[in-house]
């Protein structure tokens, strides 16, 4: 890069967080391609015409895989099918003209997690003391939690427990929260392994005997009660050392980094969690706090937005003080829900992260609704909520092969505001359907509200 190149080089660097599934990596995928393919008139970033030019990839940091960009596209419109799911932090870097930044270009860094690491964000600044008092803390304050976690607790609270017993114990609970589509589990080493492997089904049992509590059979940990915290107890020497290796192999690299962004995206499966029911609403709301207690966004309160922006001209990328002051908090998959309801689900979102946003001195912050591939489309002469596209679940809840012709149904309608009594699981039915993308390589799929999220996250 040339010393005049470099000098005008603006740099953006955007995480996208939020649970396995939620979204992250379509999200990426459409991006990129309508960054690499823009068409003002589909992607509409910044004011209105502005054109992207001169694409061009660049390498990314050292330490970091690639975001496989064209095998997840590829997925997409050879196979008509959602990517895999990620298993590996990953960071794709591009840089580009904007026709409305005169004297800078743009060089922007978006980096991908697996979901299940964001259940780790509590153990960043938490010694395994702090961490088991915040975890016990959390199994205990649901009822959900209670019963999956009985024999644990049980054993938590016995003082002869051995560590066999409890990791045993501990194991089990996690296979049961797993099955009951709890999103909080860890060590998430659990589910998704540094290599990878992932907790295959079957019964909790076997679950529970096939997958381990850290890092490997050798390294496993589970949260130990107050009074078991004690300096000089081995089984908690034990523990302290093997949550710190995990906390420094596995969460740092993939939590840790998401710190030095500028602008985070938090996704909040709004659909999800209504379907999920109220456990799944505390859970998400436990996520974004520990999310948010993690990586601390918010303007520096020593050098604040002057010196940002003078180090933005003045100072070499990799100098530049990194800390997020925007977050765009994102309902994704909009396209799941009718038309006529996305302003409620935008509500929804908003009262359910403005508390924790709010407290964020300096934070620049959104709430979007956002189809990242629009898959789904409403059936205007099929009554009130119909909806047409390619189902992914039959009517016996197993998958099936996409089909040929689109599929008619009904989708539910939220509520104007969470609902203060608990509300069960699948009171509330947005189903999933397989992805509708164009077959041309340079035409990038149809989106709703992506331009609106990216021109608030690129600035
Ligand atoms: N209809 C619709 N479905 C979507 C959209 N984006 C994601 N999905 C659905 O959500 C699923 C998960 O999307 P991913 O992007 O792989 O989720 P992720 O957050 O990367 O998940 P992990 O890699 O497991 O952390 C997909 O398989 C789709 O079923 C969208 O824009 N519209
Ligand atoms: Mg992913």
């Amino acid at each position: 890069m040339s010393l005049l190149n470099w000098l005008k080089t603006t740099e953006a660097r955007v995480g996208v967080v939020g649970t396995a599934n939620s979204g992250k990596t379509v999200l990426l995928t459409a991006l990129i391609d309508h960054l690499m393919h823009h068409n003002p008139d589909r992607f509409r970033l910044g004011p209105r015409g502005t054109a992207v030019r001169q694409f061009e990839e660049r390498p990314r940091d050292t330490g970091w895989e690639r975001f496989p960009f064209e095998a997840h596209r590829n997925a997409l419109v050879q196979s008509r099918s959602w990517p895999r799911k990620t298993t590996d932090r990953a960071q794709f870097v591009c840089q580009f003209e904007r026709s409305d930044w005169t004297f800078s270009n743009c060089l922007l860094k978006l980096y991908d997690l697996p979901g299940e690491r964001v259940a780790d964000a509590a153990m960043l600044g938490r010694t395994f003391a702090q961490w088991s008092e915040h975890r016990l803390a959390q199994l205990l304050s649901d009822t959900t939690y209670h019963v999956h976690c009985a024999e644990y607790l049980g054993a938590a609270r016995r003082p002869d427990a051995t560590e066999a017993e409890l990791l045993g114990a501990y194991r089990l609970a996690l296979a049961r929260l797993l099955l009951g589509y709890k999103p909080l589990i860890s060590p998430s080493a659990f589910l998704l392994d540094a290599r990878g492997g992932y907790a295959r089904r079957g019964s909790a049992e076997e679950i529970a005997a096939a997958r381990f509590c850290g890092s490997g059979p050798e390294s496993q940990f589970c949260p130990l009660p107050p009074d078991r915290c004690a300096p000089g107890d081995p089984l908690f020497a034990a523990f302290s050392e093997r949550y710190a290796r995990y906390a420094v192999e596995v969460v740092r690299p993939t939590i840790d980094a998401f710190r030095s962004c500028s602008a985070l995206v938090v996704l909040l499966d709004v659909a999800t969690v209504l379907a999920g029911g109220a456990g799944f609403y505390n859970d998400a709301q436990q996520i974004v706090r520990d999310l948010f207690d993690a990586l601390r966004p918010g303007e520096n309160p020593v050098l604040g937005p002057v010196a940002r922006g003078l180090s933005k001209v003045f100072l070499p990328h990799a100098w530049r003080p990194g800390w997020i002051t925007r977050a765009a908090f994102v309902a994704p998959k909009a396209d799941l829900v009718h038309p006529d309801d996305r302003d409620a689900v935008l509500r929804l979102l908003r009262d359910m992260v403005e508390p924790r946003a709010r407290d964020c001195t300096g934070l620049k912050w959104e709430c979007f609704n956002v189809a990242s591939v629009c898959s789904a489309r409403e059936r205007r002469e099929g009554g009130p909520r119909a909806m047409r596209g390619f189902l992914v679940y039959g009517p016996d809840g197993r998958v099936r092969p996409r089909g040929d012709a689109e599929d008619h149904y009904t989708v539910s309608q939220p509520p104007d505001g969470w609902p203060h009594d608990d509300w069960p699981p699948n009171r509330y039915r947005f189903p999933e359907v397989y992805p509708r993308v164009p077959a041309r390589r340079d035409h990038p799929p149809d989106h709703l509200g992506l331009d609106a999220l990216a021109s608030f996250v690129i600035e």
